[in-house]
């Protein structure tokens, strides 16, 4: 049976100390160890930023792409061996700012992936700028006097274009998270996870004002009522709920839609890894 400890990187971790990221990253491995996912069974996508480390500190396959490039890379990446479990761990400039153009045509696709989105509402890594997400008023350095417009709602964009999976977490509830992640990386179809991850260097509130606001979705909620998911993605502020926001009954998945058209096998299947050959390849990449 693997342990979360199995999935440690040797990697030294490089976001700040008590960031909500290490209880991102701390929920991920948990959710796959209730999964029983080995690390050779996973590949992690990001592109850059803070919550683009992610892949850096947990041993398994990744692919650390370009900037808003994580979804289109993890669709090839599904797309070429669909047996591994494909995740993507973005923020909220690489996904919906950088990226948004990849995720929305990602929407619209449907791979069997999940990406979950690290929001914590700027461009962190560097140094606080306003991101898609940034609330209305707030002073950054390139609007000295406040934000004008308003931020993106990706969850309704999502949910509006029948992404099956819509779920938003809180990095302040570790064990919430991991069991919404546990459900986001079964779900089939693309599967999405905002996170609400307060920036304890660049935000203006600290984790208590968000655990002041942030409530769980109760059994009352029905999450395949599209009007009301829709509704709830609006509560951003005073009261910010917690859970799947949305799901719905699977739709086409990509891959078996590419298999159609394009090649009947995944790119994995169509010729036996060579093993020596790969190892000489990897061993340029290899310092010392
Ligand atoms: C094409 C491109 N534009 C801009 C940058 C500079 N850049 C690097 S990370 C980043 C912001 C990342 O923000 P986010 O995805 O929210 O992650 P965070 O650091 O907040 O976790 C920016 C603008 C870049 N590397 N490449």
């Amino acid at each position: 049976m693997i342990t979360v400890e199995e999935f440690k990187s040797k990697a030294e971790i490089q976001w700040c100390p008590g960031c909500p990221n290490h209880a991102i990253l701390q929920a991920l491995k948990m959710a796959l160890v209730e999964l029983g996912k080995a690390p050779h069974e996973i590949c992690l996508v990001s592109g850059i930023g803070q919550a683009a480390k992610l892949p850096h500190y947990l041993k398994c396959n990744f692919f650390n792409g370009l900037h808003g490039r994580a979804v289109s890379a993890a669709l090839g990446i599904h797309v070429a061996n669909p047996e591994l479990t494909t995740i993507v761990t973005t923020g909220d400039g690489d996904c919906y700012g950088e990226g948004g153009n990849h995720f929305i045509h990602a929407l619209r696709r449907n791979p069997d992936i999940t990406v979950i989105v690290h929001n914590n509402e700027y461009y962190a890594l560097t140094l606080g700028q306003a991101s898609p997400t940034t609330m209305p008023g707030e002073k950054r350095s390139l609007q000295p006097k406040g934000v004008e417009i308003a931020p993106l709602n990706m969850p309704a964009i999502a949910i509006a274009h029948n992404c099956t999976f819509v779920a938003r977490g809180f990095a302040g509830d570790l064990d919430h998270l991991k069991s919404l992640l546990v459900e986001a990386i079964k779900h089939t179809g693309l599967s999405y996870v905002d996170v609400i991850q307060p920036c304890i260097t660049w935000g203006i509130h600290p984790m208590r004002w968000y655990k002041e606001r942030v409530y769980q979705l109760d059994e009352e909620y029905d999450p395949t009522d599209r009007d009301a998911a829709l509704e709830k993605t609006e509560e951003r502020t005073e009261r910010m709920p917690i859970g799947v926001l949305y799901r719905s009954s699977p739709l086409s998945l990509y891959a078996s839609r590419f298999r159609k058209t394009v090649t009947r096998r995944p790119l994995a299947e169509l010729r036996p890894l060579d093993r020596e050959k790969m190892a000489g390849f990897l061993s340029r990449f290899r310092s010392g």
